[in-house]
């Protein structure tokens, strides 16, 4: 038996600006998740620098955070069982060029020829940064 567990779900920038917002949402409520939490905020870079920690030193941070940065993100806590490998499938590999036609990546975005992937959305990838990114998203949650 799988327990009830919650992810966060960010909408990045290029989704918010391309107007993917419903479609992103859809497709996570459509397959049987529960939206718990959600705010549109534009993320200042010392949360985005504590947010993607495990990247830090890479050569494509300060841009990935610059990008983060540029516009309103769609922050989400999604609630199901096995949500957080559930959302991660929906959402595709991290290349888009790569990402499997069916996916949000895979059917939404394309390479930009950015340094830094813009791929519409990020999804919590295990239970510890799960737990992690909604205390630092949303605080009174976590
Ligand atoms: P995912 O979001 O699929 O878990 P991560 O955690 O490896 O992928 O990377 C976090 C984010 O950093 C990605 N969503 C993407 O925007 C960006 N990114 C990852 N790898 C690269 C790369 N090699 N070059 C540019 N940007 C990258």
């Amino acid at each position: 038996m799988s327990e009830l567990r919650r992810t966060l779900v960010l909408v990045k920038p290029d989704g918010v600006r391309r107007g993917l917002v419903g479609q992103v949402l859809g497709r996570i409520e459509t397959k049987g998740y529960h939206v718990v939490a959600a705010e549109l905020r534009t993320a200042e870079p010392g949360l985005l620098a504590e947010h993607y920690a495990e990247h830090a030193g890479k050569p494509f941070v300060a841009s990935l955070i610059e990008f983060m940065a540029s516009g309103p993100v769609l922050a989400v806590v999604v609630e199901g069982y096995r949500v957080i490998e559930g959302v991660r499938a929906l959402c595709g590999a991290t290349d888009p060029t790569v990402a499997a036609p069916g996916s949000i990546r895979g059917d939404l975005a394309a390479d930009t020829g950015a340094e830094a992937m813009e791929n519409i959305v990020h999804a919590s990838d295990s239970p510890q940064s799960a737990d992690r990114e909604i205390a630092l998203w949303f605080p009174a949650l976590g």
